[in-house]
């Protein structure tokens, strides 16, 4: 059967309402094609796209090289299944575990279900290794976290949008605050089942929240005194977003991988989603060293698509994308002309209070009230001046543009932004 002609925006948008679950609210932008920094609607309007699916598509929209791998792979053998292998998935394990600098890679394909996988490996070590008794293990969580939205990874937000009324809830979690290691050291102190510490290097969802810069090292000094497994979710932070390889390389100046050892805070476990695809496939993966990976044995955790061809010659495409491109450097120096243009005009706005973020994951704080709709207002602003972003928590705006944007086209967004904002000054 052929599939209807959509004509115009406000036609798909019907299309959406009448026949899908209402689980979101998007922006009102029907967008049909995508290249670079750049998408379209179905009316032709350009824009930049400055959220990037949520830090998945870092490489940039359709990326020749990614597009050329993923087209060849399906062409070739699509899925097989871990029943039998397949002549890429090693090749892949061996690229990402060296680009990475872990001992052993599991693949899965969603962000949330290489959570789950982390949470599963930790207990499990916890058990078999530490010698925690068996059901009694504890993984310590922070306040407003974002970690995905299955039934055990929404058990402990506390989002009650993304939790009430989707209980009972799973077990085995403790909450303290985002950004206090004072919290985190009283905890390990007096709970001796903590199997791992779960964190995301900078909270995404939260708001761009960003910790103070010592907070990852001193988090991991402390998980290992304690004999505790940190856990980076670096699904939205990883893969050059920030300005590092990953997030917890806080501020050094690795090319890839991390050269100065001494500022690398090398995750027990590291979660990683979103960009390693460079958003053209789902791919997410769990990295370790084999003391923590060889917990899990054949037949114990496992995905029908994970570690599939295509994926793999994915992953392989965009990581080598983010190399051959100098993603890192390239978010690292636009993110500060970013912020810097950005701290230039809040000093004369009324509307707006603060930017945050590293690299190219940022976010400006609107002056208003939490539930007032101007963050929102805003964004449709920005959108008839050809810049799409979306408001976080009320009143925050996240901006994350595909790192593969220059110096040139980054000036035409914060004109862009800034002659917005203009039109919202009280
Ligand atoms: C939605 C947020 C971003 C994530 C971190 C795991 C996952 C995510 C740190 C799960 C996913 C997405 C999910 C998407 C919205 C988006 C999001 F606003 F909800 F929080 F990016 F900021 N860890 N984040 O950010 O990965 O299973 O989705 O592949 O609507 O749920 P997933």
């Amino acid at each position: 059967m052929p599939l209807p002609k959509i004509n115009s925006s406000e036609e798909a948008i019907k299309l959406e309402d009448q026949h899908g679950a209402h689980n979101y609210h998007p922006l009102p932008a029907v967008l049909s094609r995508g290249e670079g920094v750049h998408v379209w609607d179905v009316e032709g309007n350009k824009y930049y796209d400055f959220l990037s699916a949520y830090s998945a598509v870092n490489q940039g929209h359709c990326h020749p090289k990614i597009v050329g791998a993923m087209h060849e792979q399906a062409s070739k053998l699509a899925l097989t299944s871990r029943a039998f292998h397949n002549d890429i998935l090693g090749a892949y394990e061996k690229y990402a575990t060296e680009y990475f600098g872990f001992d052993k890679l599991l693949p899965m394909n969603t962000g949330a279900e290489a959570v789950e996988t982390a949470i599963k490996i930790a207990r499990k070590w916890a058990y078999e290794r530490k010698g925690v008794k068996e059901t009694e293990a504890e993984i310590v969580v922070c306040a407003n976290n974002f970690h995905g939205r299955t039934t055990t990874v929404i058990s402990f937000s506390n989002d009650e949008n993304a939790r009430r009324n989707f209980g009972p809830y799973t077990p085995g979690f403790t909450k303290i605050p985002y950004n206090d290691i004072d919290a985190l050291e009283a905890t390990l102190e007096k709970n001796p089942n903590i199997a791992g510490f779960l964190v995301e290097p900078i909270q995404g969802e939260a708001g761009v929240f960003t910790p103070s810069d010592d907070y990852m090292m001193r988090a991991k000094e402390v998980c290992s005194k304690h004999n505790v497994l940190f856990m980076a979710d670096e699904i939205q932070t990883g893969i050059a977003r920030t300005g590092g390889l990953l997030a917890v390389c806080g501020h050094c100046t690795c090319e890839g991988h991390c050269e100065r050892q001494e500022t690398y805070t090398k995750p027990d476990i590291l979660i990683l989603g979103k960009a390693l695809s460079g958003g053209n496939y789902p791919v997410s993966a769990v990295l370790a060293d084999n003391e923590v990976m060889d917990v899990i044995q054949p037949g114990q955790h496992g995905s029908t698509f994970g570690g599939n061809p295509v994926a793999a010659a994915v992953a392989v495409a965009a990581l080598d994308v983010v190399k051959d491109e100098n993603l890192i450097q390239n978010a690292r120096k636009l993110g500060k002309l970013f912020r810097r243009l950005m701290d230039d005009y809040i000093k004369e706005s009324n509307i707006v209070n603060l930017v945050r973020g590293r690299g190219l994951l940022n976010a400006i704080v609107i002056n208003d009230s939490e539930d007032s709709s101007t963050a929102w207002d805003i964004c449709m602003a920005l959108k008839e001046n050809g810049l799409l972003a979306k408001p976080t928590h009320g009143n925050i705006i996240r901006f994350a543009p595909p790192l593969v944007m220059n110096e040139e086209q980054l000036r035409d967004c914060v004109d862009i932004i800034i002659k917005t904002l203009k039109q919202f000054e009280k």
